[in-house]
């Protein structure tokens, strides 16, 4: 039994200098645990609320004053003295006072501050490491660490637009362990800075998640580029190392087409094009190919890609359950990217992460692209045992606070990392 005594929330600021929600839950037994919030830039429209203030005289309307006070006065007098088993039973009450199918009325950043706080304190409370506490809370007995797919350069929501792909990410495909993939990772990133600097006298500023943002004179120039670098390090592109793209067309969809630079796609006309980059460049999965509203064609893209590439739903899905059935019965998706402020709670991100098992999809567990230097996403992804984990890169201390949480999980356990779906 955890019996909560108070909950305490904190406006902090993230990566980009925006207001999120920090939250501590004191446990009756002494145990305690804090938790910070990230939010996103490219969000999918079916995503949970974030409650902010819209007074734009404050953070442009950004502040998280009223998420604070809804920790603060409303769930602290309706969860404080009263016990709880398990985190779903949290969980519930939560999701039951709210009453609203996105959480907007409590906002889904207070309610996932507390869901993710109170865990800590059980976990504190039974004197666990995060990540066994995590992976008692789904069941998962299998031991390994996830691989991470790592943003080497940046584009859309992330970096100002220059370059409609998002994000071009690193596959570290032949290393064993988290330490042969990141120093694989740091030799690339560097000869990628090179580049930068050659191709288009760019000194290595980052974008959003730290990857490298040059004035890409198209999108297939970000392939082109992210596999000169794997040759310059040394490796072998798609054997050594090998590319996740995170496409996030539904940022350049409108009306059935797709605006990718000068070209204006249809779904086929994108599907045809997504097929020749997974032909021609060593891309191992592919992220939101697709607009969170082309679910007619997911199918179609899904099937093209089969047995080449993951085909992976992040806006398609927002960790929604209901959006997780419709895409296994349709067939639209074979890999969840499963991030737990798109649904506001662990226990109903727990329920995608089930779904998406159960229909035998690989897990892609992400951060966010605003984050703070809170690390529990690193423990959230060993513990569920996460095929990828997708961080961002590895320059800028809210990315690598999880990388280097990480590490010390790997020097904890030993555990290898998971193979590749
Ligand atoms: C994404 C994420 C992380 P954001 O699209 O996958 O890269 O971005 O947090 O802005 O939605
Ligand atoms: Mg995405």
């Amino acid at each position: 039994m955890f019996t909560i005594e108070k909950l305490t929330a904190l406006e902090i600021l993230d990566s980009r200098g925006r207001p999120t929600v920090r939250t501590t839950c004191q446990l009756k037994s002494g145990s305690a645990g804090s938790a910070s919030v990230p939010s996103g830039a490219s969000t999918g429209k079916a995503e949970a609320l974030e409650l902010r203030d819209g007074d734009p005289r404050r953070y442009r309307g950004l502040g998280c004053r009223r998420a604070v006070r809804t920790v603060n006065e409303t769930l602290h007098r309706a969860l404080a003295g009263r016990s709880f088993a398990s985190q779903q039973a949290l969980d519930q009450a939560m999701i039951g006072l709210d009453a609203t199918p996105n959480k907007s009325a409590l906002g889904a950043n207070a309610i996932l501050a507390v869901s993710l706080a109170f865990s800590r304190a059980a976990a504190n409370q039974a004197g666990q490491p995060l990540y066994l506490h995590f992976a008692g809370l789904l069941g998962e007995t299998r031991r390994a660490l996830p691989r991470p797919t790592i943003n080497l350069f940046s584009g859309g929501k992330h970096a100002g637009g220059q370059s409609p792909l998002q994000d071009i990410l690193l596959v570290p495909a032949s290393a064993k362990t988290m330490d042969e993939a990141l120093s694989a990772t740091f030799a690339v990133y560097q000869c990628a800075v090179e580049l930068a600097a050659r191709k288009y006298g760019m000194r290595a500023l980052v974008a959003d998640e730290g990857g490298l943002a040059p004035p890409f004179p198209h999108a297939q120039a970000m392939l082109d580029d992210a596999v000169e670098a794997i040759q310059r390090a040394g490796f072998v592109p798609g054997k050594d190392v090998a590319l996740a793209v995170d496409a996030a067309s539904s940022h350049f969809f409108s009306r059935g087409r797709y605006q990718l630079g000068e070209e204006s796609l249809d779904s086929a006309g994108m599907i045809d094009r997504l097929e020749e980059w997974v032909v021609r460049y060593p891309i191992v999965s592919l992220e939101d190919g697709l607009s969170e509203d082309d679910w007619d064609h997911w199918p179609k893209l899904r099937e093209r890609l089969a047995g080449r590439c993951l085909v992976v739903g992040d806006d398609l899905l927002c960790t929604n359950p209901n959006r997780i059935r419709r895409a296994v019965e349709t067939r639209a998706a074979d890999t969840l990217l499963l991030k737990v402020n798109q649904i506001g709670t662990l226990t109903e991100a727990m329920e995608a992460c089930r779904l998406a098992r159960a229909a035998r999809w690989s897990v892609t567990i992400s951060a966010r692209s605003g984050e703070t230097e809170d690390d529990w996403l690193a423990d959230l992804a060993v513990g569920w045992r996460g095929d990828q984990i997708k961080i961002g890169s590895i320059m800028r201390s809210e990315r690598l606070s999880k990388y280097n949480r990480l590490l010390a999980i790997e020097a904890e356990t030993e555990w290898p990392l998971v193979d590749w779906p």
